[in-house]
């Protein structure tokens, strides 16, 4: 017997369709869900059953509640993935799969909200004993406060939002005199953005590297980590490539850092999947948040430790153990991913449009995680990514190798895409050092 014998996938494209392809291959049945605007789509031709939950705007599909709920109970789904984005993170969506006898695959509607707040998240983590950037204790309430902290840890300092993350809601002070200005300006901006205005203050780090820690907990207290990612390539918080492992990072920071992270999450009965957001700067991690969803990069993940990591949230939602300890996760190789997205290579101007010529790469060590196809219509509606190229190699030279040839191969037409980009990234010295953070790649931009 399957753990669910039937799911309704809450999302679109390449990320619902890596949720269907974890069912099938545990015999569950699945049920998508679309916008007008994505009648034709791959993910709706792939799933077993389909419902249109509404028109193109994603406010009016994919994050209408109701209409998901609907959908699910009417064609008898035991159970919800929201996959990323969208209402991934929502805690009123999981109380709300929930409330109508449904299982969430996610965390609990408690340690979303929890960590929804960036405040209650470093709080939380840090009397666990996980460390933090310097910065104030909690919110800071004024003007003063913030002076008083600024003094206290030196500036340049950050000015968050609570409500904030991946990047927005945030201001730096580089002197005293900017920290009043900067704090107003963050609290009026949190307060419009978020209806939040609680703010916190940091030291501003100045060249670190974002490393991530994937985590993985059950209904029974126990809590594996699956080692890091390394995400320091973005470019305006979007991210553009991704490497398991961290090349700054060795076997025994990843061990000790693992050790921290699952012991903390253990102590608060951390449930399904999970990451931790790192700063790492000068042989130190600091954490500054955390995200409660299944992530766009799981896949370098995935291919390093040789776990299904959707295969694994739907059987931590059903109730299963996760059966294995620490000591089974081994990490082999390394693994890149490379977003394709459709934008101009050299504006990143959005390139929406019809696919005209589509071949994937293959051969060994490539995935690809794509949800189009020859002839299919990239809508303007939604988030620019049309495939994630992801390879394996037994080295780090051997994944970059690999990308490129990957990359020459697909053939992809009719649409723009950041390809070109990818392929000067490769062959960057700057890049194949491994000694980059997350400026790299704003710079690499901008010299061109
Ligand atoms: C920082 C930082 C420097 N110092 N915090 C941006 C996204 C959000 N998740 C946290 N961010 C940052 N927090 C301190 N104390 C620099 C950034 C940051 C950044 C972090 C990760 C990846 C890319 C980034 C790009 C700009 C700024």
């Amino acid at each position: 017997m399957p753990v669910f014998s039937k799911i309704l996938i809450a999302n679109r494209g390449e990320i619902a369709l890596r949720v269907q392809r974890a069912c099938r291959e545990m015999g569950i049945a699945t049920v998508a869900v679309h916008s007008t605007a994505d009648a034709d789509a791959m993910h709706v031709r792939l799933a077993d059953e389909s419902v249109c939950i509404g028109p193109a705007a994603a406010r009016d599909s994919y994050l209408n509640m109701p209409a998901l709920i609907s959908a699910a109970l009417i064609t008898g789904a035991e159970a919800v993935h929201p996959g990323y984005g969208f209402l991934s993170e929502n805690a009123d969506f999981a109380e709300m799969v929930e409330a109508h006898g449904l299982a969430f695959i996610g965390p609990s509607p408690t340690h979303i909200r929890m960590m929804g707040d960036k405040i209650t998240a470093k709080t939380t983590m840090a009397d666990l004993g996980v460390p933090l950037v310097p910065g104030s204790d909690g919110e800071v309430p004024d003007v003063e406060a913030a002076k008083r902290v600024a003094a206290e840890i030196g500036c340049p300092v950050l000015i968050k939002a609570a409500a904030g993350g991946g990047g927005r809601g945030m201001k730096v002070a580089r002197t005293l005199d900017e920290v009043e200005e900067a704090f107003r300006t963050a609290r009026a901006e949190a307060g419009a953005a978020f209806g939040n205005n609680a703010v916190y203050i940091e030291k501003y780090l100045d060249r670190p590297r974002h490393v991530e820690l994937q985590v993985l907990g059950d209904n029974h207290g126990n809590v594996v980590h699956f080692g890091e990612r390394d995400c320091s390539l973005q470019r305006r918080h979007q991210k553009l490539l991704e490497e398991a492992g961290s090349p700054g990072i060795t076997r025994e920071e990843r061990d000790r850092l693992g050790e921290i992270a699952t012991a903390a999450l253990t102590k608060f009965g951390y449930r399904n999947a999970g990451t931790l957001e790192f700063l790492y700067q000068d042989g130190q991690f600091a954490f500054i948040e955390m995200n409660t969803r299944l992530q766009v990069e799981h896949p370098v993940t995935e291919m390093v430790t040789g776990v299904d990591l959707v295969r694994e949230q739907i059987r931590i939602a059903a109730g299963e153990t996760l059966g294995y300890g620490q000591a089974d996760i081994s990490f082999n190789g390394h693994a890149i991913e490379c977003r394709i997205t459709a934008e101009d290579p050299e504006t990143f101007a959005p390139s929406p449009g019809k696919v005209e010529v589509f071949h994937a790469p293959g051969g060994l060590g490539v995935r690809l995680d794509s949800a189009i196809y020859a002839g299919y219509r990239v809508p303007s509606h939604y988030d620019s990514l049309v495939a994630k190229l992801i390879v394996h190699g037994r080295s780090r030279a051997e994944a970059i190798a690999r990308m490129r040839r990957a990359l020459e191969e697909f053939a992809l037409s009719g649409i723009r895409t950041t390809i070109p980009l990818h392929l000067r990234i490769l062959d960057d010295p700057g890049f194949r050092s491994g000694e980059y953070t997350i400026h790299w790649l704003e710079n690499f931009v901008a010299r061109r």
